[in-house]
């Protein structure tokens, strides 16, 4: 590549719409936010609205945002499947009576978290210069294990032209394979259009070696394998010179870290971590070092700067950091960081006033996701496109004035201010999820992509 189509290569995020079923059930063991938050009230409409004012504000500023729909909730073809007859609202009704979890599950509106929706490597990486794309298979938890086929649609709808993108199988949902996406992976380089090394961090290892008990989470569960994510570089060509794989600390998976990007984001030459993110912290960087074109900014942040309780809680690593045109970077952290001194004090005295690239912090309140677990990089998906890449996309995705104008204005038209666990039984609620879906599928014409259930 030029010098000019190196720089033609932009990271657009892809944000995930909240979805009309928002709701706190507490689903998610080894996230503490989802699990502490369990049957509060939820307010979907604010929920979708902080999103989308979190994708208008970094539009604004300059940064390339998409937008990925959410998902049909509830699912009541899952419920079908596991046994439920009748009309769609008897099917509801009976598993609300008979196993109200399963009600739960089917109402998750998780597929907000886009950077669990799939691996992504750009062309730049690709021996046959398509991007490359496996949607994660999610099988740790039931109610994210509904999420793999819709995101498949979604993803091969927008991204259809075979000429640039190429689209992989959701790797085997069994534990061996347990894949959760992007948010074990991350992609180091100089500029985004130069070549990366992809550091996947996975927790657990099923098959080879058998690995001591105590180096495994004893209390939580490691939702990434290496096998998995072995078999996604393997799916795209990524050879041994362009990937590390490291194992997350264990630790770190039991005081609540459940993926790698609750721990530590990387951008650009920039992995920004807790001392706490690898087992092998050294042998991680030296890695990283071995195989980087370009030299790494490790910036690293010491257990006695920010316990592991403020990491969890803050979420400041679940920061998004973007790249500025003068080769400085912007972190976009949630608001929970203002919260809590010893994070704060860190953005401002060690990230802020260190030698590295991070010259600036936006602040952005996406507290009704959250409170499920979910900060400002579970949002969004990273996809690095060149200029011809993002003309190919089919559908309205990449965020412009109008489109923000369009989505703010169909999610009040649509979504419920409160949302009650035991609201999540009304036939109606599946009604206007439904009504509402039909609609942004137009808005975005990106065509037929939900399995939709009519009662
Ligand atoms: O998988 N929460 C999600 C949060 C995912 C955050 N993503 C990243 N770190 N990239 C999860 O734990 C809670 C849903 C509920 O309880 O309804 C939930 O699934």
């Amino acid at each position: 590549m030029s010098a000019a189509d190196i720089s033609s290569v932009r990271e657009v995020n892809f944000d995930g719409l909240v979805g009309p079923t928002h709701n706190y059930s507490g689903l998610a063991v080894g996230n503490v936010a989802s699990m502490s938050h369990g049957g509060l009230v939820s307010n979907p409409k604010e929920g979708a609205l902080q999103g989308l004012l979190k994708m208008k504000s970094l539009m604004d500023a300059g940064y390339a945002q998409g937008v990925l729909p959410p998902q049909q909730r509830p699912d009541i073809g899952a419920l079908r499947d596991l046994g439920f007859s009748g009309s769609n609202s008897e099917v509801l009704a009976r598993a609300a009576l008979e196993a109200p979890q399963l009600l739960r599950a089917v109402c998750s509106a998780s597929s907000m978290w886009t950077a669990n929706a799939g691996t992504i490597t750009p062309s730049i990486d690709a021996s046959d210069n398509r991007v490359h794309f496996t949607p994660a298979n999610l099988q740790s938890s039931f109610h994210r294990y509904l999420e793999p086929q819709t995101t498949g649609r979604v993803l091969q709808a927008i991204f259809r032209d075979e000429q640039h993108f190429a689209h992989h199988p959701v790797l085997p949902a069994t534990p061996a394979f347990s894949d959760e996406g992007a948010a074990n992976h991350t992609r180091l380089c100089g500029e985004h259009g130069e070549p990366g090394v992809h550091l996947f961090v996975y927790g657990r290892q099923t098959f080879g070696d058998v690995r001591s008990g105590d180096r495994e989470p004893q209390r939580y569960p490691a939702r990434q394998t290496l096998e998995a994510s072995q078999a996604v570089a393997r799916q795209h060509g990524l050879t041994e010179a362009q990937t590390v794989f490291a194992q997350q600390h264990p630790d770190a998976i039991d005081a609540g870290v459940f993926h790698n990007d609750v721990i530590a984001v990387g951008n650009g030459p920039v992995l920004l971590y807790h001392e706490m993110a690898f087992l092998n912290e050294e042998g991680t960087l030296d890695a990283l070092r071995a195989k980087m074109s370009t030299p790494l900014i490790p910036v690293r942040v010491p257990l006695e700067a920010v316990s592991m309780e403020d990491a969890v809680a803050s979420y400041l690593f679940n920061s998004q950091l973007l790249s500025n045109p003068d080769g400085t970077m912007t972190l976009v952290v949630p608001g929970e960081c203002q919260e809590r001194e010893a994070v704060w004090n860190t953005i401002q005295n060690h990230l802020l006033a260190g030698n590295n690239p991070i010259s600036e912090v936006i602040v952005k309140d996406v507290k009704q996701s959250m409170r499920n677990g979910g900060g400002p990089a579970c949002l969004r998906l990273r996809v690095v496109l060149t200029d011809a890449e993002r003309a190919a996309l089919t559908g309205r995705v990449l965020l412009t004035a109008t489109l923000y104008d369009d989505l703010t204005a169909w999610v009040n038209r649509h979504y419920r201010d409160r949302l009650a666990p035991d609201d999540l039984a009304d036939p109606q609620l599946a009604e206007e999820s439904l009504t509402a879906l039909d609609e942004l599928t137009q808005l975005l014409k990106i065509g037929p992509v939900y399995p939709f259930q009519l009662g």
